[in-house]
């Protein structure tokens, strides 16, 4: 009613990773809710990607992450629910613990069951809509080198 037309809002999401496996959570939010979902939130302002994707890291599990890197981004426009349209732009980090003897912790209970490493080569059901269509994509979160 104030006249402001939406706008899209940038999200900034992680791929936590540790050996083959990645760290995802069973979602509590109204978005996604009982889906598997990385962690991840929205970019405040003046942020970089890397200082966000830390922050909601360390806001979500308690877990400290380092080497984070860039991957990609997805442009999604979501026009089911006309009342309340939603636009975001996901940019897709990645991280590993930079301290490996940290355990993720549920710190935002409200919009998380848990949080778990899980194989990337058997990923848990259902996955959170937008996960879900990158991996049916056949993206792959993992460095090519073998030797990292
Ligand atoms: P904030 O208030 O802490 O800033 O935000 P949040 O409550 O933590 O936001 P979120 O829903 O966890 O993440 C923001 C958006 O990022 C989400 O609505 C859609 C987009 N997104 C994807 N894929 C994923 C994913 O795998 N995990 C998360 N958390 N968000 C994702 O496109
Ligand atoms: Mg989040
Ligand atoms: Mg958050």
């Amino acid at each position: 009613i104030d006249g402001m037309s939406p706008s899209p809002r940038v999200a900034v999401v992680v791929f936590l990773l540790k050996g083959n496996k990645v760290l995802l959570g069973r979602r509590r939010s109204p978005v996604g809710s009982g889906t598997f979902a990385l962690p991840g939130g929205h970019l405040e302002f003046g942020e970089s990607f890397e200082e966000c994707a830390a922050r909601e890291v360390k806001e979500e599990t308690g877990l400290d992450i380092g080497k984070i890197e860039y991957l990609t981004a997805t442009n999604n426009v979501y026009s089911k629910n006309p009342s309340n349209p939603l636009h975001i732009v996901a940019i897709f980090m990645r991280a590993v613990q930079a301290e490996p003897t940290q355990v993720p912790r549920n710190l935002e209970p409200e919009k998380c069951e848990s949080w778990d490493w899980y194989d990337w080569t058997n990923l848990p059901r259902p996955l959170f809509g937008p996960l879900q269509a990158m991996a049916d994509t056949g993206f792959n979160p993992f460095p090519a080198d073998i030797h990292e």
